[in-house]
């Protein structure tokens, strides 16, 4: 039988950290070749230094590895591309069209690509945000996203290209640490509470914004690349939802697990684009073409998060 052979980029970063390990699971580890820009350590598997801006570096990289899928992760988030607005497009567009043409080029079975939440801007509907909406993101980051969702449904429709894509909400998990986005918050308190420190939040106590547990993130990522082609019935990105939650909201879960655990708030310039985000998603047509259902609530991940960072920290265990 001929194993998927499967190119991450960006595996580095928060999620591509935790997802490379998974995909080795399911797919063997000498099948699944984990790249970014740097040298990655820890990693069980192969791994590569690839700039995906290098267009013909990462095809050799396709061709040495014999690889048939393409997990495209490299971006620059929200809050680090609004201080180098050029820069953040010029590698969020680049890397994507590499991966496309690269893909095409060498037919590859199937890529994936994730897009954000960060697609929505003010016009959208604030709550339970609809999969067809208006896209008028406010950050350079959105605007790549929802240029990338189009591409992406371009090579599906005109080359026939199996890219697949969600719009992940703000991912939270104990494994990695975020790459700077606007919702990095709901991690970095973690790490203050299982420490007893305070911490305190750039977003206000009443924002509430769409965010998912890094277990449900990468079973919804498998879940997708997983479906029968024949089942997806949207081609540029899915909307995807977990859970919502605010500052203080996320403040009092922790406070159950952690008692005196106290934090403040200075907002910045994260606020605005918090601001023009959704504050809930609906996520039916997720639901009905692949079977998408998340499993932890706010409760249970702090349960989750807490158990593991102190674990992480050498602790004495927190709950
Ligand atoms: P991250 O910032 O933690 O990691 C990105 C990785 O890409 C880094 O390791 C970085 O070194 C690498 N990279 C940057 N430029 C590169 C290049 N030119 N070539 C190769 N590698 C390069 O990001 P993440 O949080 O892991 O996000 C992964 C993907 O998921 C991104 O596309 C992001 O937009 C999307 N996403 C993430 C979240 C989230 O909450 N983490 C939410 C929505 C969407
Ligand atoms: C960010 O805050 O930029 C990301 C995202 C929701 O895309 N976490």
């Amino acid at each position: 039988m001929k194993h998927d052979r499967i190119l991450i980029i960006g595996a580095g970063g928060q999620i591509g950290a935790v997802l490379s390990e998974a995909l080795r699971e399911v797919h063997g580890t000498d099948n699944v070749i984990a790249s970014d820009l740097r040298q990655l350590d820890g990693h069980s598997g192969p791994t590569e230094i690839l700039d995906a801006l290098d267009a013909s570096a990462l095809e050799a990289a396709v061709k040495k590895w014999r690889v048939n899928q393409i997990y495209h992760l490299a971006a620059i988030l929200s809050a680090t591309g609004e201080k180098d607005p050029m820069r953040a497009w010029d590698i969020n567009m680049r890397s994507l069209f590499n991966v496309l043409e690269t893909s095409r080029i060498c037919n590859l079975k199937k890529v994936y690509f994730p897009s954000s939440i960060a697609v929505f801007g003010r016009e959208a509907a604030h709550r339970n945000t609809p999969q067809y909406e208006v896209l008028i993101p406010e950050t350079v980051y959105g605007i790549s996203k929802v240029a990338g969702e189009n591409w992406a449904n371009y090579y599906y429709r005109r080359y026939g290209l199996d890219v697949r894509s969600m719009r992940y909400p703000g991912i939270i998990g104990y494994q990695s640490m975020p790459g700077g986005g606007t919702t990095d918050y709901a991690v970095d308190i973690y790490h203050y509470a299982v420490q007893q420190k305070p911490y305190e939040c750039f977003l206000t106590q009443d924002t509430s914004l769409p965010m998912l547990y890094m277990p449900d993130a990468i079973r919804a990522t498998l879940e997708l690349m997983e479906a029968p082609a024949n089942r997806l019935s949207v081609r540029t990105s899915y909307n995807l939802a977990g859970m919502s939650f605010t500052p203080a909201e996320i403040a009092a879960s922790i406070s159950k697990q952690v008692p005196g655990f106290r934090i403040t708030y200075k907002p910045d310039f994260r606020q605005a684009i918090a601001d023009s985000w959704p504050a809930s998603i609906d996520d039916s047509a997720a639901r009905n073409d692949w079977g998408w259902k998340p499993e932890f609530d706010l409760d249970a991940m702090t349960k989750d998060m807490l158990h593991h960072l102190a674990l992480k920290y050498g602790l004495k265990e927190v709950v």
